[in-house]
Formats: structure tokens, sequence, C-alpha cells
């Protein structure tokens, strides 16, 4: 029994044990995904390839995002026949993660689970083949976890790590984070096929572009947000690693374009700008984009961000109307937001709004403020998706009527119905993918007329859509008609949003 574990003594012993990583994310089945071309390899899977291969196991990855099954699975399965095999898994991906495991058993293979979805309900992967999931930060525990399994000892007492035992479920104690995320290896880019990547960004954009992150965690507590893997914890990498690693990309393969992945860019202040200047110093005309938060963004960052490359922010802006910020525990007012985008519009800095319709409490007025702030900074590019109870997040709390969310019944799609019926939020983002596509003409010719079309939409929504979307006073149109134009129609018939991040 190993009660209290010696990474050194699990160290030891790993070499040459055969291990084969996974992530079963497969693009063509995402349904929200199917549409972009916004594709990066997992930089978790990547972290502990690199590590396991470090401290001296034969390492594999098998990433399945562009296959059409789980045909270069089962290649590798055959070919190299692993000892351990671990998953990388995400809510989505839930089905095809316990058919994989259930091949990897047959295979005689020890089955690890690892990732955002197992972390927050390992159960739901233990009632299938797996045999052990790690939960939180998964480099040491996997290490750990294949030492134990190469001296034959049991896995009780291991940090991060549940698993069945007479038909119950064990869980270690928690596992510390680890303290310094500079005594990590670059990602093993060599054991994934990069330029499967690279390639589809340079023919869709002319960029080769890449991911990284600079840092792990959030502190902040939005309560939709997964956090399973990193909780509230907050560490930054070195400004020298991040810069070693940005260096390493653009030498080996050609990254000109990098997409920071970080929870939030730009929480520590010192930090952020130790890195533009690192960034500026070296003059290589990398590009970068990020995701961030309004209160965070500081207007007068936004030259010397241009400067070092910033191209693209990600913003979740959320809602146009504070009471539902405030109800989502989001910590950001509307007048940061208004903030924040006029200064990225004045400095030429793209912007991608996050926006989420259908949180519990929110009502129709809350959908027409909404509808009114993208009218007045309509971002470039924006998603807009439905609220999405996820496993472990306060919102599933919310929203559980007791049969499960369709997120924890693990469906392809991730989809919450909302509160009002679907026509309603159809509506909703046709309004306003018809205030972007008008928004080049009104913005630069006549902003009077966008003015009163403006109020003339908002009326026509108040007074008539919406009581018919939502069953009031007013009657639907009979069978066969229409109550609007075909051109609202065939907007009100547009393909699903996307949403990634
Ligand atoms: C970057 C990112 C993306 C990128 C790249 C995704 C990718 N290929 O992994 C893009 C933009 C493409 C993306 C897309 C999507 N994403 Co995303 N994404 C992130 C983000 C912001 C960072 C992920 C990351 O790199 N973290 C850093 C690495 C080091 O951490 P990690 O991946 O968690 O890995 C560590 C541990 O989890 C563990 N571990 C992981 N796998 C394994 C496996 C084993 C065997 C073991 C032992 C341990 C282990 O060890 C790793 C190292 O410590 C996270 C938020 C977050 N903080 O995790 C969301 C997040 C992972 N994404 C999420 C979602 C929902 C999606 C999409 C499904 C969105 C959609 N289409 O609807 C898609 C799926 C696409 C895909 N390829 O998988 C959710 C997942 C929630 C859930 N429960 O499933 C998250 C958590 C965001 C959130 N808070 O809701 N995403
Ligand atoms: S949504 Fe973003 S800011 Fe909010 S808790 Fe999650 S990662 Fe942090």
């Amino acid at each position: 029994m190993v009660s209290s574990p010696s990474p050194f003594a699990a160290v030891r012993s790993v070499a040459g044990l055969r291990v084969l990583l996974v992530d079963p994310y497969l693009r063509r089945e995402d349904p929200m995904e199917r549409k972009g071309e916004e594709q990066y390899p997992s930089l978790g899977l990547l972290s502990l390839a690199a590590y396991a291969r470090q401290k001296g196991a034969d390492v594999r990855v098998v990433d399945l995002t562009f296959a059409r099954g789980l045909e270069p699975f089962d290649r590798a399965l055959r070919s190299f026949s692993p000892e351990v095999v671990g998953v990388h898994t995400k809510t989505l991906t839930l089905p095809r993660s316990l058919a994989i495991a259930r091949r990897a058993r047959a295979g005689g293979a020890f089955v690890l689970a690892g990732g955002p979805d197992s972390s927050s309900r390992p159960e739901a992967y233990l009632a299938g083949d797996f045999d052990a999931v790690a939960t939180g930060e998964g480099e040491t525990a996997l290490v750990e976890l294949l030492g134990a399994r190469a001296q034959g000892e049991s896995l009780f007492g291991l940090p991060g790590i549940a698993f069945r035992h007479q038909g119950k479920v064990v869980r270690g104690p928690p596992r510390p984070f680890l303290p310094d995320l500079d005594a990590l290896p670059l990602p093993a880019w060599d054991l994934i096929d990069l330029e499967e990547y690279l390639s589809r960004w340079e023919r869709s954009t002319g960029s080769r572009r890449m991911a990284v992150v600079t840092s792990r965690g959030c502190p902040f507590d939005c309560s939709w947000c997964s956090k399973p893997t990193f909780g509230r914890s907050f560490r930054q990498r070195s400004v020298r690693s991040v810069v070693e690693e940005l260096g390493a990309l653009r030498e080996l393969y050609g990254v000109n374009y990098v997409r920071i992945c970080d929870d939030v860019f730009g929480i520590q202040r010192r930090w952020t700008e130790e890195f533009l200047d690192a960034l500026l110093d070296r003059h290589w005309g990398l590009q970068f984009e990020c995701l961030s938060r309004a209160d965070l963004l500081r207007p007068e960052w936004l030259p010397r961000l241009k400067a070092a490359g910033l191209r693209r922010v990600f913003l979740g802006v959320e809602s146009g109307s504070q009471a539902m910020l405030d109800l989502m525990n989001r910590g950001t007012t509307l007048g940061q937001v208004e903030r924040a985008s006029a200064a990225l519009r004045t400095h030429g800095i793209g912007q991608y709004w996050f926006l989420m319709l259908g949180y519990p409490g929110e009502t129709l007025e809350d959908l027409d403020a909404t509808v009114r702030l993208f009218r007045r900074f309509a971002p470039e590019e924006y998603s807009v998706s439905v609220a999405v109870p996820l496993p472990g997040t306060r919102l599933e709390r919310i929203v559980d009527d007791g049969s499960g969310s369709v997120a924890s019944q693990g469906r392809p799609s991730l989809l919450y119905e909302g509160v009002f019926p679907p026509p309603v939020y159809r509506w909703t983002r046709a309004r306003m993918r018809f205030w972007r596509r008008l928004d080049p003409i009104t913005r630069k010719y006549v902003p009077v007329v966008g003015e009163t079309m403006g109020s003339a939409t908002d009326w026509w929504s108040q007074e008539i859509a919406r009581k018919v979307l939502t069953g009031g006073p007013l009657q639907a149109p009979a069978p066969g008609r229409s109550l609007w134009p075909s051109w609202i129609s065939s907007l009100l018939s547009g393909p699903p949003p996307r949403r990634s991040r």
C-alpha cells in the first residue's frame, strides 16, 4: 500500500513504461466547431507527454482532432501495446472517451482519465472501463501513478487519484499544485502532427498559429465557469520561460501568430508590462491574441499591446444587463465593458465578444439590453451561447431539476434549453446578426438612419415579436404563413452559433 508515495521513487521506476495519451476530440463531430477553423492541440496532453517522457517513460500521443474515427487509436493500440492509456476528457467527448477505455482495457492496458470533465465527475468514468481518474493538475499525478503501476503497488493514498475499490469510488487526498510552472519541460509538440494544425491555419488565415499558456488558473468566480482542474488558484510562468517557448515555436515550426490560452490574460500588471517589453525588444514580428476581461484591459496599455503584436481580444461581455452580470457573479460593470470596447476600437485591435443568453433569471428586458449594447459597439466577431450548465458549476446546481442537466447526461450537444422557448433566443441572435451586418454602413455613412432603425426594431421586438414568440396575447400566424418578411425568416433559421473558449 502506498500511504505517502515518494515522487522520487516513482520517477526512478517509470523508465521504458509504454504510455499512450489520447485526445478523443473529433473536430468533425463537434457541432460548435465544425464551421470554424479555431483548432489547437491540447496543451495539457502535450505537457503531460513531455513531463512523463522527461522522467523516462516511452510516450506516444494519439490526437483524434482531424481523424474520421477511432482507427488511429486502434492502430496505436496494436502496434505500440501500451501498458497505460491516458485519456484527456471534456464533457463533449465523454461517450468517445468511454469507447476508447473499452478498447484499451480489452487490449490489456491500465486506463486512466484526466482533464476538466473527469476531474469534476470521476464516477462517470469509473462506471465505464476506466481504472483510475487523475483529478486536477496532471503531470506529477501521472508520473506517480506510472511509478506505482510499475512497482505493482496499489493506488491507495495517491494524491489526486480516484479509483474503484470493492464497488466504491476511493479518492486520494487533493494534490497540491506544482509550485513552479517554469520547472515543466516545453510541450511535446513533436509527438503530434503539429504541421496539420499549422498548415490549416496558414491556408485559412495566412499565418501559422499555435497556442501557449502563460499561466494556470483564474482567481475570478463566474458562476457558470467550470474550473475543476485549477480551481481558483492562479500561477504565472516567468516571462523568460514564456519567451523561450515562443522562440522555440518560431524557430522550429515557423509560428508567427500565437493564441494565449490563459483563462484570463493580464491579471498581473507588472508581469504583463515585462512581457510586452520582452516582445518589443525581440522584434520578432509575432502577432498574438488573448482572452481578457473588461476590468483588466487598461486603456493606457493598448498602444503598447498593439505595438507588441496584439491583434484580437476575446472579451467575455456576456450580457448588456448589469443585473445579469451581477447574477452571473461576473465581477465586471457595463461601464468597464463600454470603456474597453471603445478603446479597442480606437486602437484598431479586433474584438471578439462572448455573449450568453438564457441564464436563469434573465428577463426579456435583459435580452433587449444585450441587443442594445451589441448595437452600440457591434464587435467584428462574436459568439452567442445559451447558458451551459457544465458539471460541478454553480449554474448546474441552479438549473438541476433532479433529472440531471443536458451536460451531465454527456450528450454530444452542450446546449441547455434556457428560460424562454428557443425562438426567443433565435430572434435575439437574429437581431445581433442584423446589426452586425448593418454596422459598417450606418457607422460610416448614415448614423441617423441606424438610430431610427434601432428604435423601430426595438419597438417591433417589444410590441409584436416577443409576444408571439413567448405565446403572449398576440396570435401566432396560421400554418404556412409567416409573420415577418422572408429575409427575417432566413435570418431566424441561420446556422447555430459557435462558442470556443
Ligand atoms: C485553450 C482552450 C481551448 C482551445 C484549445 C483546446 C484544446 N485542444 O485543449 C480551443 C479554443 C480550441 C478550445 C475549444 C474547446 N473548448 Co476549451 N478551453 C481552453 C482553456 C481556456 C485552456 C485549456 C488549456 O490549455 N489549459 C492548460 C492545460 C495545461 O491544462 P489542461 O488542459 O486542463 O490539462 C491539465 C489537467 O487537466 C490534466 N489533464 C488533462 N488531460 C489529462 C489526461 C490524463 C490522462 C491525465 C492524467 C491528466 C490530464 O493535466 C494537464 C496538465 O496539468 C480551458 C479552460 C481551462 N483553464 O482549462 C477551456 C476548456 C477546457 N474548454 C472547454 C470547452 C467546453 C471547449 C469546447 C468543447 C467548446 C465548444 N466547442 O463548445 C471546445 C473543444 C475543442 C477541443 N479541441 O477540445 C471547457 C471544458 C469544460 C468541460 N467540462 O468539458 C473549458 C474547461 C472552459 C470552461 N471553463 O468551460 N478550448
Ligand atoms: S469565466 Fe473566465 S474570468 Fe470567469 S471564472 Fe471562468 S476563467 Fe475566470
